[in-house]
């Protein structure tokens, strides 16, 4: 549950729904138990905004709640750097270069990892933070997220052990180097060999036997059962972030026509969806885009720029009419935002 004041004295209000389906379905009510519409309240609207904003912010930072690894030993832990500020995410798949299985979070996360898989479905697609931003190159730092949205991959006392995905917050024990392996260039595509390397110890992570079984954290050299495959196509994380498969979040880094697929994909969901129990956010990092997107029922486009200006759309916006004769009064449902 979520309380929060508004600005300007009304009483504080709590939500019991899920405020990463959408706005527009969120389930609030005051204190006396009233629900309160935020689309004919402004107040309550733009105080409802600012608290998503907010909780989006301290997710993303992972301080929601103020989560705290139990079980990491705090001396232990050389920093809690949480998701790092300016971290790009990309769907991700890892496939064991000898055996060809693919690594697996069991019950998408909280538990083992396993390299046992001969299939990739959602316990073995991964979220990838890249750290420093941008496309994924060799030698960039990243956090690896679990199906489950809450699950991030450890390398248990920085390496030399078990690797696992029992951690909700990520530190240094969470954090692995990117080296690529073979290949040319430095950038990191579907396809492309790579080792996860502990940023602690600097030790490998090995799909033990080469896959089918689980994975350690303790090889000092990268070889064949330290090698993994990378899929997972590189654009943004739909099923696997953590609000979700309804909330994508783009950035400049993701190629334009993949953005506009997902948005096209999106409003043919939501364009008759008037009575329907779908929602969808669709989340714009600072950048330009040109991009078409149309806006259909439940959808609520926002920019996550600290200003309006942050995000450029250089495209168009728009909320068509659904009813015949271009007749637009019941266009309800819908939002777009700070940008
Ligand atoms: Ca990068």
């Amino acid at each position: 549950m979520v309380v929060t004041r508004s600005r300007r004295g009304y009483s504080p209000f709590a939500c019991t729904g899920d405020v990463c389906a959408g706005l527009g379905a969120a389930d609030l009510t005051d204190w006396n138990g009233r629900r309160i519409s935020p689309r004919l309240h402004p107040t309550h609207r733009r105080e409802l905004m600012m608290r998503y904003l907010r909780t989006l912010t301290l997710t993303t930072l992972g301080l929601a709640g103020c989560v705290v690894s139990a079980d990491d030993p705090p001396t232990a832990q050389l920093s809690s750097n949480a998701i790092v500020p300016g971290s790009t995410t990309r769907a991700l798949t890892l496939r064991a270069s000898v055996g060809g299985q693919f690594v697996t979070a069991e019950n998408g996360g909280g538990g083992d990892i396993n390299v046992n898989r001969a299939t990739a479905q959602g316990w073995e697609t991964f979220t990838l933070y890249d750290q420093n931003g941008g496309t994924l190159q060799n030698g960039d730092l990243i956090n690896l997220g679990t199906f489950d949205g809450t699950h991030f991959w450890c390398a248990e006392n920085g390496g030399g052990g078990a690797v696992n995905a029992t951690r909700t917050d990520p530190q240094d024990w969470e954090t692995f180097r990117v080296v690529k392996i073979g290949g040319t260039g430095t950038a990191i595509n579907d396809g492309d060999q790579i080792a996860l390397q502990t940023k602690v110890l600097g030790v490998f992570v090995s799909a033990v036997n080469g896959g089918g079984a689980g994975v350690t954290g303790s090889a000092t050299t990268a070889s064949t059962w330290e090698t993994f495959v990378v899929g997972g196509g590189s654009g943004p994380v739909g099923g696997a972030n953590p609000f979700g498969p309804n909330v994508v979040i783009f950035d400049p880094t993701i190629p334009q026509a993949t953005i506009q697929s997902q948005i096209n994909t999106i409003f043919n969901a939501e364009r008759n969806n008037q009575f329907g129990p779908r929602r969808d956010a669709i989340l714009f990092r600072p950048g330009t885009y040109n991009v078409d997107i149309p806006v259909g029922f439940f959808t609520e486009v926002r920019g996550l720029g600290a200003m309006p200006d942050d995000v450029n759309i250089t495209n168009q916006v728009h909320s068509d009419p659904i009813l015949a004769n271009n007749n637009a009064t019941q266009n309800f449902w819908r939002g777009v935002e700070n940008f």
